[in-house]
């Protein structure tokens, strides 16, 4: 239909912009980064999300010069928002986290693309964190995981995106070259109801100590209201994103809220 004939030159007609959604250390409330998310500006339709154009993007093959494309808009705005933090970086530079669909995974131009991004904008490598789903790595050979290896190695930090969510293989995450875990959404939602079900605390706080004991940091997502952070924090989460520091928005939007509390 309409989606599947626009997509293709959308890309060149200049449709797809991204928001911003801060990453907040729970620690101090700090802003130290944000994810960047993708959305199409459709002529007819208006603003559409990712879960309506991605999969049609990985289909047809754009999703490579679509994800180049959000990497250097994203890597960019990371150097722009430090150059703007000028002295006044109490918490540290601000990072910037950009979702890699396993399509890019095996695409082979995926380190030398990375590497010429960060060359081209003067980026630190440890500015970038990568996201990647847990299943899109579930199984992964040598093959899949040598890309990966390479960033890692180059200062990149890689995330497993949407943790918990999978079969969670937790023995299989230390041949991972990943170092921070994103909890998925549905734990914190369990941290709704107060007191939160045992159960689920029990877990959270069994896979924190894991991550921490293999030296990975853990974000958690869908953070709606202050309870839940609390909660988190007390759990030992690290970072959080949600509705409740933030809703994803314009990089401006970001760029004060790290501001306002540097
Ligand atoms: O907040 P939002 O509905 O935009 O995000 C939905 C999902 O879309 C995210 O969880 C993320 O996995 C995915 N997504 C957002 N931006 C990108 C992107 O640039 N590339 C890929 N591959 N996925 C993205
Ligand atoms: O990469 P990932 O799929 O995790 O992207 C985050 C997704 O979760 C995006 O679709 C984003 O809009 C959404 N999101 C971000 N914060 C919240 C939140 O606090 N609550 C809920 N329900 N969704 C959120
Ligand atoms: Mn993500
Ligand atoms: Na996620």
């Amino acid at each position: 239909h309409g989606l599947t004939t626009a997509l293709p030159t959308a890309l060149e007609r200049g449709e797809f912009f991204i928001e911003y959604q801060p990453l907040v250390h729970l620690g101090d409330g700090s802003v130290r980064g944000a994810e960047a998310l993708v959305r199409w500006l459709h002529p007819q339709h208006g603003v559409l999300g990712p879960d309506r154009f991605i999969p049609l993007a990985e289909h047809t093959g754009l999703i490579v010069p679509l994800g180049r494309w959000v990497l250097e808009q994203s890597v960019r705005q990371a150097r722009e928002w430090r150059e703007l933090q000028g002295g006044v970086e109490a918490a540290g530079p601000l990072r910037i986290n950009v979702n890699l669909s396993p399509c890019q995974l095996t695409h082979p131009g995926l380190v030398q693309d990375t590497v010429d991004i960060l060359e081209r904008t003067g980026v630190a490598p440890d500015a970038l964190c990568l996201e990647v789903t847990e299943s899109a790595l579930i199984g992964a050979d040598d093959d899949l995981l040598k890309p990966l290896r390479r960033l890692a190695e180059m200062g990149v930090d890689i995330a497993l995106d949407d943790f918990g969510t999978g079969y969670s293989n937790l023995a299989n995450l230390r041949r991972l070259p990943v170092s921070i875990l994103k909890l998925d959404r549905s734990f914190t939602q369990s941290m709704q109801q107060f007191p939160a079900d045992p159960v689920d605390l029990k877990i959270v706080e069994g896979i924190v100590s894991l991550a921490h004991s293999l030296d990975l940091a853990v974000t958690v997502e869908g953070v709606e209201t202050g309870a839940q952070a609390e909660q988190l924090r007390i759990l030992g989460c690290d970072t959080a994103q949600g509705w409740y520091y933030a809703r994803p928005g314009p990089p401006e939007r970001l760029h004060q809220l790290a501001l306002v509390d540097a």
